[in-house]
This record gives structure tokens, C-alpha cells and sequence, in this order.
């Protein structure tokens, strides 16, 4: 029996995305509405947390592709609470109570797991999970072409642009939903601002190098994760760096994102330590991300500059690099 088959006899579900949500979010939510819908099931978009979205792109996005999602402070009555691309009472993922809970997600997996949760690591997108589901059921997706946009959107994001798609699932569902779709090339081609440029050029100019352990720090102005990506992918791309730590204050907190080339530092393993105890952090060998509360930081390590604890941190945990 499919996953998504007990969840059928529901009248009404609510799907959540995580807390400023991004694309893979989106279209995760998006391929289940679809089904549920389909199903004459009522179904919801929701999300909350401390910021509405309001990136060019995923606005552009939900209006193009049609995705019905709200911004709630509350949750509307629901018997299934599905939360998608995150996990129940993480940081990112503002907590409800619902009668029902259920998880679709493909990051490392930090709740506890039933017949209602599908925590799956091996993915490198959501999006990717949520269309092996639609087609288990025999949902038509590649019918549906502001779906095809919506999941290869979320899937292009969460492999920075492509470059980074390896998973065996992700490269079959790109080349399954592949096609001439020039909302998707209007898109990708709208990840950033303007005024985005400028910071990710400001932060590159003033990068930190460690030649000995081959790390890079790069610290930008207040911008959004996905801008941290793209400096991450682009820095790590230098000859000599191994691994690239890009950081940026938000919200009370650092948002941090890391790339490593070197297979003996891996990416997840450093952001879940470097969070530790003052947020949470994680990803995949080769990128990763995190967020770190400003106050729990203080908490901890009271007065020490943020900069000045990450070249620390990162000198213990890299290696001296062998040429
Ligand atoms: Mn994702």
C-alpha cells in the first residue's frame, strides 16, 4: 500500500512548509494538494514563523504555478497536520497541535519516526519524494505542467541550480518531468535581487582564506539562505579552498551555510557541530546548512566575537590539508 493511502479517508487535510519557506517546500506542499484535491479531499497550504515570503521568485512562483498557500498564526481546523520538507518541532518549523501528525522529509532525521512519517535522507529533494508518491498512486504529473515546473523548481534549488543533483531518484525525476516550460526558465533565472548582488559581491571581496586548512569564511549582510548557497557553490569552486563557510544575521540569529570538496569533511557532520547546543544544523556530506540562535550563542560562549569563534571552531575541526 502506498504511503499516501491512509491518509484518504480524511475530509480535511493541512499541509505545512517549513518556516520561510523556499521552493522545494513549495512544491512538495503543492504535488499534495494536487492529489489530495483530486481526490475531493479539502486541503490547505499553510506556514508560519516570524517572516512572510517575499522573495521575487517564490512569489512568482505561487502566483504562476498557482499554489494556494496562507500565512497563519493559527492552524485552521484540520484532522492531519502534513508537514513537508521538515520535521515536527524543529527550529525551522513552527509548532501546531493537530490531532494527526504526519512527515514527509529528506533531511537526517531528528524526531521520532511511525507509519505516518517518511524521513528520507537519501533524496536530495522533498519534491523528488513527493513525485515517486504522486506516481505510486498513478497521479498524472507530467500532465499537470505547473506541477512539472513547481517540483523541478524545488529540486533545481535544493542542488544548487543543478550542479549538485547526484541523487540516483533526483536525476530520474529531472529527466521524467523534463521539458520546454518557460515559467521554469523565468524562474531559475530570478533567484536573486538586485540589491542580493551587491552583498554576495561585498561578501566574496572580503572573504577570509585559511591557506593551511583550506577553509574560506565568508561573511554576508543580511540576505536570505538561498544567496548563501550561491556564494557557498561559487566560492568552493577556488583550487585551493576545501571548504567554504558562508554566514549571514537574521533574525536573531546566524544563518549559516557550508560546501566541502574534501570527503573527510563532511559538511552536515560540521554544521551539526558547530550548532550544538546553540541551534541546529545539518545537510548533506557536500552541503549544508544551519541556523544558530544569537542568544543561546551568548549563553554559551558570552562575549567571544562570532567570527573569531568560527575560525577556531573550524581550525579544530579541519584537518591540517594534506597537499
Ligand atoms: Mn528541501
Amino acid at each position: 500500500m502506498g504511503f499516501l493511502q491512509q491518509f484518504l479517508d480524511k475530509k480535511r487535510i493541512c499541509i505545512q512548509c517549513h518556516n520561510n519557506p523556499d521552493s522545494d517546500t513549495l512544491a512538495s506542499a503543492y504535488g499534495l494538494y494536487c492529489f489530495f484535491t483530486d481526490r475531493g479531499i479539502e486541503t490547505k497550504i499553510i506556514y508560519s514563523g516570524l517572516k512572510k515570503i517575499d522573495k521575487y521568485n517564490l512569489r512568482y512562483m505561487i502566483e504562476h504555478c498557482g499554489i494556494p498557500i496562507r500565512y497563519v498564526n493559527e492552524l485552521p481546523e484540520t484532522e492531519l497536520l502534513l508537514i513537508v520538507d521538515g520535521q515536527y518541532g524543529q527550529g525551522n518549523v513552527e509548532k501546531f497541535n493537530a490531532p494527526q501528525i504526519a512527515v514527509i522529509d529528506h533531511h537526517m532525521c531528528v524526531q521520532e519516526e511511525n507509519e505516518r512519517t517518511l524521513i528520507a535522507a537519501n533524496y536530495q529533494s522533498c519534491s523528488t519524494i513527493i513525485w515517486e508518491l504522486l506516481e505510486e498512486e498513478g497521479y498524472p504529473v507530467k500532465e499537470n505542467e505547473k506541477l512539472c515546473v513547481a517540483l523541478l523548481f524545488g529540486l533545481f534549488v535544493d542542488t544548487a541550480s543543478f550542479y549538485d543533483l547526484y541523487g540516483e531518484r533526483d536525476i530520474r525525476m529531472r529527466l521524467a518531468l523534463g521539458g520546454e516550460y518557460p515559467l521554469f526558465d523565468r524562474l531559475i533565472k530570478s533567484c536573486m535581487t538586485v540589491a542580493e548582488l551587491m552583498i554576495v559581491s561585498d561578501a566574496i571581496y572580503n572573504h577570509y582564506f585559511e591557506y593551511r586548512k583550506k577553509f574560506a569564511i565568508v561573511s554576508a549582510l543580511k540576505c536570505d539562505q538561498s544567496i548563501l548557497g550561491i556564494i557557498g557553490d561559487f566560492v568552493i569552486q577556488v583550487d585551493r579552498i576545501l571548504v567554504s563557510f558562508a554566514y549571514t544575521e537574521i533574525n536573531g540569529g546566524y544563518q549559516i551555510s557550508i560546501r566541502s570538496c574534501d570527503n573527510k569533511i563532511l559538511a552536515n557532520q560540521l554544521a551539526a557541530s558547530l550548532c550544538e547546543g546553540i541551534g541546529s544544523g545539518g545537510g548533506h556530506a557536500q552541503k549544508a546548512g544551519g541556523r544558530i540562535s544569537i542568544e543561546k550563542y551568548e549563553d554559551i560562549y558570552g562575549k567571544e566575537d562570532f567570527f573569531e569563534f568560527l575560525i577556531r571552531k573550524l581550525n579544530e575541526h579541519i584537518p591540517d590539508a594534506v597537499e
